[in-house]
C-alpha cells in the first residue's frame, strides 16, 4: 500500500462540506485555543485535522474498538469508517495510535494498510494482559498529541450508548489512566470524544462515563 498525502485542498474539494466545517477551528487555533469536541458522528475528525495544516506533526491517539480504516465504505470514503485513513493521509498526521482496538469485523486489507503506514494498535486484550508500567511505555512522549475517543473503545457495559458496541472493551480506570499519562508527558493539541448517541443511552450512563472524562482530560491539562 503506498500511503498518499494528498494537499488538504484536494480533500476539500473532493467533499466540500469539510471547508465549512474546517473554518470556525482554523482562526482559532492560530489563536493557541485547544480544540475540545464533543459528537456525534467519528467522521468531524477530519475536517478538524485540516486545521492543522502547518502544525508541528501531530501524534494521533484513536481511543476505539475499531481501527476506522477503510479506504472505500460502499463509496463513502468521509465517513466515521474511514475517517482515520483520512487523516493519516495528511502530511502533518505522522502516526496514529489506536488503543482498544477488538472488533472481528476489521478487514485484513484494512489493518495491513493501516500498519504499512507506520501506526500502532494496541488491542483491548493486551491492555487487559499488561501492567500501567508496560502500557505506559508504549504511548507517546514529547509529541504533539490530538486525541481522538470514539467512546465504543469503552466497554459496552459502562458506555452502551453508541451504534457500534464491542464487548471486551476498556474499563474507566483503564482509560483514566493512559489519559492521565498522555497528558502528563505530551502537549496535547486537541481532543474529541465522539460517537456517543442519547438515543441509545437510555440510563444516561454513558454520558456520564463521557463527561467525566471530558472533566478529567480538562484536570490534567491546567491543574497547577
Ligand atoms: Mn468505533
Amino acid at each position: 500500500m503506498s500511503t498518499r498525502f494528498p494537499p488538504s485542498s484536494a480533500a476539500v474539494a473532493q467533499a466540500p462540506g469539510l471547508k465549512r466545517r474546517q473554518r470556525p477551528f482554523v482562526g482559532r487555533l492560530r489563536g493557541g485555543a485547544l480544540p475540545y469536541i464533543l459528537g456525534g458522528d467519528h467522521a468531524i475528525t477530519y475536517p478538524v485535522m485540516l486545521a492543522y495544516e502547518g502544525a508541528k506533526p501531530i501524534t494521533l491517539v484513536q481511543f476505539d474498538a475499531h481501527i476506522d480504516y477503510r479506504d472505500d465504505a460502499l463509496g463513502v470514503r468521509y465517513g466515521h469508517g474511514n475517517v482515520m485513513r483520512r487523516c493519516r493521509e495528511l502530511p502533518w498526521v505522522e502516526k496514529i495510535i489506536s488503543i482498544g482496538i477488538r472488533s472481528s469485523r476489521t478487514r485484513k486489507v484494512d489493518f495491513d494498510d493501516n500498519q504499512a503506514a507506520g501506526n500502532v494498535i494496541i488491542p483491548a486484550w493486551d491492555i487487559h494482559k499488561m501492567s500501567n508500567d508496560e502500557l505506559a511505555a508504549m504511548l507517546p512522549q514529547g509529541k504533539d498529541v490530538y486525541i481522538s475517543f470514539d467512546i465504543d473503545g469503552m466497554d459496552p457495559s459502562i458506555a452502551p450508548g453508541t451504534g457500534t458496541p464491542e464487548v471486551g472493551g476498556l474499563g474507566y480506570e483503564q482509560a483514566r489512566f493512559i489519559l492521565e499519562r498522555l497528558c502528563a508527558k505530551n502537549k496535547i493539541v486537541g481532543f474529541d470524544l465522539v460517537e456517543l448517541n442519547p438515543f441509545l443511552d437510555p440510563c444516561q450512563i454513558t454520558a456520564l462515563l463521557a463527561s467525566q472524562m471530558m472533566v478529567d482530560v480538562a484536570g490534567f491539562l491546567y491543574h497547577d
